[in-house]
């Protein structure tokens, strides 16, 4: 079993892997740390990661990047129209609506999915561990906005399914982040003491989250969380392009923005600029060769003037310090750390304002890029039960409150009850207890639309079906549990009809779960305030190994025997991937890793056949000349240039067996005219020779 926590960033992507002695994030082939959160499609082939971000600017219509906010949204989302006109790619509605990515691939128009294209760069990070693990990686927790909404979590739930992964869970960023803190601290207050609070920042390229955890030995629980679902390094670097592209039009008379390959150079070099203004605060250069017309730019900057002109966004950075602190209802006094993680937070002024916000220094303890990864490798190692890790339980929380409205199709009982409030504990399931003679549906959504970061508040509708009356026409009990998953995700989970046994009153208990008194109430109208009082008394928490039931519901109460009917619940409206096209995604994805594998192997050979051609002539006239005739030497040579030729021409582009055989053939033919290898062990024998008698 794999143990691996993936930080997908919206810039960058961090793996982290648990091997014997702890946790480490580890290195792709670049021997980097950081993998790009971005796809390149070729002719042939795919790129991903660091091979993908190389081709950003020569192969810009068909290299995705800045596409982790597209998940879970429409074509027509202000959003994703807003991206638009920014991107260098092209995006394209697909029939169901949502936004896809329009590339030109293996030499044909393609429209990929967000889910395909996210899929594709996590099979890539699932490589990698696989190669530093050195065995198949499947389980994984990957990391996701704390703000993501149903919708993004199911859309980047289904991308990990495409890259045959099994996400244990999606774990909030912040979160993640909280345990790579906690998990190692030896000074926590024991459960019976205060627990110590402490702020996590974590401001990335395209957002910025807060949360307020409060820790006690061998747990966590996030108390609140806040958001800035648009505040991110990016703003910073586009303020900087704003500026160069202004300035180069009055100087230069350039036109950058028309010229995608000039500007997409200038976003590069101003994301550069900004790092080094961060540690520096004299003025800087900005020089840009060949930029556009064959003309070279070049300007000037400093982190004053910088800091001006990014007003705007610095003003936002207190609004989510504000507003968690609000909800976790403590005061400054009770913070006992603020600890900042995401890239974006190196920016002096972001770090400055944090600071002062809280009245205290902020820590720098963790490490800014990785923890988001290192967290949820602890994570999924405390969920793999082939991992021993410290006892450590994680509350997260519910940051969007949910209603559930209802509605049967010939009763009159519509109502609605806000099931999870703001900042509800989360994983959590309910149960709520209704009186149905027919099939009912259940409407779930996010009961405060204008503080979703998402258009859309509908989560999607439950039918509850084969709901029958009771033998003697009363309405019958419906036991629906209702679950923010572990993953984030809202559902109806189960729904249970109860059947009256013969002989019992109305006035039963029931044994598993305690059950409020419906009796004398108008059946089909179970009003909001009882339902509400149910809803507090019937819950109980997730635990990792399950769901454990509330003390309070003991198992003292009298066992009355009932009869329990499971009824099928069907979910529609849901935004995730229909099943069929799910497997179609997988089987897709699954041949364009055999083709990158074909292309791949082909390019190894080809380069094997060209690295012998060439390591062969650079011998003939060093140390094999004295083993081998002139007329031989000549003859090697000019086979050796017929190679090099048809390498150019057409042997261009081949299968790997061409390049094999072709390999073959020329060891073969140098062997029948006793050249290439011959001489080589010839040679051998040569240096071997007095090495025999030291
Ligand atoms: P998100 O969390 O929004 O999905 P991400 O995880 O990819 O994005 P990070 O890797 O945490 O983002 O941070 C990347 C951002 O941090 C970029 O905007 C980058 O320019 C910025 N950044 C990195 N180092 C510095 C620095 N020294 N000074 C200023 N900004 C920096
Ligand atoms: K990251
Ligand atoms: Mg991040």
């Amino acid at each position: 079993m794999s143990v691996v926590g993936i930080d997908v960033g919206f810039q960058n992507c961090y793996i982290a892997v648990a091997r014997s002695g702890g946790i480490e994030t580890i290195a792709n082939e670049y021997s980097d740390r950081c993998t790009p959160a971005c796809v390149s499609l070729a002719s042939k082939n795919r790129m991903i990661g660091n091979a993908a971000k190389s081709q950003i600017i020569t192969n810009f219509k068909n290299t995705v990047h800045g596409f982790k906010k597209f998940h879970g949204r429409a074509f027509d989302d202000p959003f994703v129209q807003a991206e638009k006109p920014k991107l260098p790619y092209s995006l394209h509605k697909l029939a169901n609506g949502n936004a896809g990515i329009k590339v030109r691939y293996l030499d044909e128009d393609k429209v990929f999915t967000v889910e395909q294209i996210t899929g594709m760069l996590l099979n890539k990070l699932k490589e990698t561990s696989e190669s530093a693990l050195k065995k198949p990686v499947v389980d994984c927790v990957i990391s996701v906005p704390s703000f993501f909404t149903d919708a993004e979590r199911r859309s980047v739930f289904d991308a990990s399914q495409i890259a045959g992964l099994n996400c244990l869970r999606l774990i909030n960023d912040t979160t993640a982040v909280a345990l790579a803190y906690g998990i190692y601290k030896q000074d926590l207050p024991t459960p019976e003491e205060r627990p110590r609070n402490v702020v996590f920042v974590d401001i990335g390229h395209s957002s910025f989250q807060v949360s307020i955890t409060a820790f006690n030995k061998g747990k966590l629980k996030v108390l609140a969380t806040a958001f800035d679902p648009y505040l991110g390094g990016r703003n910073f670097d586009e303020a900087l392009v704003d500026y160069f592209c202004e300035e180069f039009k009055g100087k230069y008379k350039l036109n950058v923005r028309d010229n995608p390959r000039a500007l997409l150079r200038l976003h590069q070099e101003c994301e550069k600029l900004k790092k080094l203004m961060s540690a520096n605060s004299s003025d800087l250069p900005l020089n840009i060769e060949c930029f556009m017309n064959d003309i070279d730019v070049s300007s000037r900057m400093n982190r004053g003037h910088f800091e001006d002109m990014c007003a705007q966004y610095l003003m936002r950075v207190e609004m989510p310090l504000k507003a968690v602190l609000e909800q976790s209802k403590l005061s400054r006094d009770d913070i006992y750390a603020v600890e900042i993680v995401g890239g974006a937070t190196r920016i002096p002024s972001i770090k400055e304002r944090i600071g002062k916000f809280y009245g205290k220094d902020v820590s720098t303890t963790l490490n800014a890029d990785e923890a988001v990864a290192r967290g949820c490798a602890l994570q999924c190692a405390i969920l793999s039960p082939a991992f021993k890790v410290r006892e450590f339980s994680i509350t997260d929380v519910a940051p969007f409150p949910i209603t559930l409205r209802w509605k049967s199709p010939t009763e009159d009982g519509l109502g609605e009850c806000e099931v999870f409030s703001k900042n509800h504990a989360a994983p959590f399931s309910k149960v709520i207890t209704f009186h149905k003679k027919e099939p009912f549906d259940l409407e779930a959504f996010y009961s405060s639309p204008q503080e979703l970061p998402y258009p859309d508040h509908r989560i999607g509708c439950f039918s509850v079906q084969n709901v029958v009356p009771q033998p003697d026409g009363d309405s019958s009990k419906v036991k629906v549990k209702v679950r923010v998953n572990v993953h984030g995700i809202f559902s109806v989970s189960s729904a249970s009809l109860i059947e009256k046994q013969k002989g019992e009153g109305e006035d039963m208990q029931i044994d598993s779960e305690p059950m409020v008194q419906n009796e004398g109430r108008p059946e089909d109208q179970v009003r909001q305030f009882l339902l509400q009082q149910l809803l507090t008394e019937l819950c109980f928490q997730e635990g990792a190994a399950g769901e454990k039931q509330d003390p309070a519901a003991g198992g003292s109460k009298p066992k009355v025997k009932v009869k329990s009917i499971d009824l099928p619940i069907m979910a529609s409206n849901i935004r995730q991937l229909d099943s069929d096209v799910l497997n179609d995604f997988v089987e897709y994805e699954r041949q364009m890793i055999i083709q990158d594998k074909l292309v791949k192997e082909s390019n190894d050979a080809k380069n094997a056949v060209e690295e012998y051609v060439y390591d062969l002539r650079d011998k003939l006239c060093g140390i094999y000349e004295k083993y081998i005739t002139e007329d031989d030497s000549n003859r090697l040579s000019l086979m050796l240039e017929d190679t090099e030729n048809w390498l150019y021409e057409d042997g261009e582009d081949q299968p790997k067996q061409v390049y094999e055989e072709k390999l073959d053939a020329l060891k073969t033919y140098g062997g029948l005219l006793r050249l290439g290898q011959p001489i080589q062990d010839r040679h051998r024998e040569h240096e071997d020779r007095p090495r025999a008698f030291e």
